[in-house]
């Protein structure tokens, strides 16, 4: 099955699209990423930046996560990035997202050998 550093792949990086993104960007994205399956992810964040540049975050500096877990790194970079926000009316199968382009440090969580992202905590 997918492992945890693919999935992560799957759902946060996107470093081609920037600085092409539309309103329908998040609509398009979250389905055609496979997580409008079975439910509406409620948040995602896509990453605009190189994958190794984002790798790289995993050995910069380290922070609490939100679940109180000690594996997540925020970056030393802002970076590029869209949140996709699931709009209040929104109704299965038909998710409805907000697309908001940002400019911020990311927190991700990191697992493995090698020690790669696994997890989107949040931005600030
Ligand atoms: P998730 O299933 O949370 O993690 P997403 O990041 O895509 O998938 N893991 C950790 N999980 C949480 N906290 C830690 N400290 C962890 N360390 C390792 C994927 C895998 O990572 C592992 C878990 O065991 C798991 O197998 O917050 C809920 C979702 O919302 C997204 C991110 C998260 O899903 N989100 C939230 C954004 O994309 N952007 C935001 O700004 C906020």
């Amino acid at each position: 099955r997918e492992s945890q550093a693919k999935k992560f792949i799957r759902q946060h990086m996107d470093p081609d699209s920037y600085p092409n993104i539309g309103s329908s960007y998040c609509n398009q994205m979250m389905r055609r990423r496979d997580m409008t399956k079975g439910r509406c992810k409620p948040v995602n964040t896509f990453v605009h930046e190189p994958l190794v540049d984002v790798q790289a975050v995993c050995f910069q500096e380290k922070v609490t996560c939100k679940d109180g877990q000690s594996d997540c790194y925020q970056s030393s970079s802002s970076m590029s990035i869209t949140d996709c926000r699931l709009t209040n009316g929104s109704k299965y199968p038909n998710c409805a997202y907000r697309t908001s382009q940002k400019k911020r440090h990311i927190i991700v969580a990191c697992n493995g050998n090698p020690y790669v992202p696994v997890h989107f905590d949040g931005s600030v």
